[in-house]
């Protein structure tokens, strides 16, 4: 188990908010401003045509549209660069995305970790995530659990069992909403557990995500054939989150890139009693966010969560 994982080669030029993500995971790095926001709109509403009455979840690495794809990314940093430069330093964007939360009960993300996408021992995986419009319990916020970043095991894919996958309703207490107003800018460890509830209001929850990485970090991934197989690391070129095709699908084959290596380790697969260690170990505080005394149980169901997130892809129109 990595309990170590600090910020390396730190990429933020505040040291009070590189401090704050490497101690919780997260930090709130200000306000984009409403003139930005409006702008990010319109490139919105450019870009993305959506069915009536859509549900689930869209997001823009399930678009098949590479151009698409492309051409969000390019607008997407040519108006964001100037804020980039004032937080990081030594940074690339790999990717710029659109994550549409529709009203729908089942537009929940389950909890999770993002799956490994650089070297953890020498980098650490930051996300930025801007919402459009306010965002609350109701609508879909991002929820954290604070300090789990720090216990994240550094092999994590698509094609095998993460780690936590079985303990979700033991970590839904140590969830932490972050109700956020439209162009707050939220940096997190993407190692960190999260999850965000379904979108139960009227209007589709719009949030831009982008990943950033130590300028010199490469792309990898992880892939795993079967239990008794190794897990394999492979290289993927720059241009991987613009070219390649099949996100929505859980990968049962190595499709994409450069074997670099191949480990002969079982990733660890948490029990309750392991993460209730993990979690006394690492000082996680408990919230309750998603406890309602009334009904006595919890609100959200358990749903694993690529399976249920990659049945509910929304229909995208371009
Ligand atoms: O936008 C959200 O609600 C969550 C997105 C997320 O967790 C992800 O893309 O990994």
């Amino acid at each position: 188990m990595n309990s170590n994982n600090t910020f390396k080669k730190c990429i933020l030029k505040n040291k009070q908010f590189s401090e704050n993500v490497n101690v919780n995971g997260y930090v709130f790095a200000g306000n984009i401003g409403s003139e930005l926001v409006l702008k990010i709109i319109s490139v919105y509403e450019e870009h993305h045509k959506f069915l009536e009455n859509s549900t689930g979840v869209f997001h823009t690495l399930y678009s098949n549209d590479l151009s698409y794809r492309i051409i969000l990314n390019k607008v997407l940093s040519e108006l964001l660069k100037p804020t980039y430069d004032i937080l990081f330093k030594n940074y690339k964007i790999i990717a710029n995305l659109i994550i549409t939360k529709f009203p729908d009960q089942n537009s929940a993300f389950d909890i999770h970790q993002d799956t490994t996408s650089l070297n953890e021992n020498a980098f650490t995986p930051l996300n930025v995530w801007i919402p459009l419009q306010d965002t609350s319990l109701e609508n879909g916020c991002l929820c954290v659990v604070p300090k789990s970043q720090k216990f994240a095991y550094p092999y994590r894919g698509t094609s095998f069992k993460g780690q936590f996958e079985d303990v979700s309703n033991e970590i839904k207490p140590y969830l932490l909403p972050l109700k956020m107003k439209a162009g707050d800018i939220l940096i997190f460890d993407n190692r960190m557990l999260h999850f965000s509830p379904p979108n139960t209001l009227k209007k589709p929850r719009v949030v831009m995500m982008s990943g950033i990485f130590q300028e010199e970090a490469e792309i990898l991934t992880c892939f795993k054939k079967d239990e008794q197989s190794p897990i394999e690391i492979y290289k993927q070129n720059d241009d991987y989150l613009f070219t390649y095709k099949n996100f929505q699908s859980i990968s049962t084959t190595s499709d994409s890139g450069i074997k670099i290596k191949e480990l002969y380790i079982k990733p660890p697969i948490s029990s309750k009693e392991d993460f209730l260690l993990l979690a006394e170990q690492h000082n996680l505080e408990i919230y309750n966010a998603f406890y309602t005394p009334i009904k006595n149980q919890l609100f959200v169901q358990k749903q694993p969560f690529l399976s249920t997130l990659f049945d509910k892809i929304t229909m995208f129109l371009k």
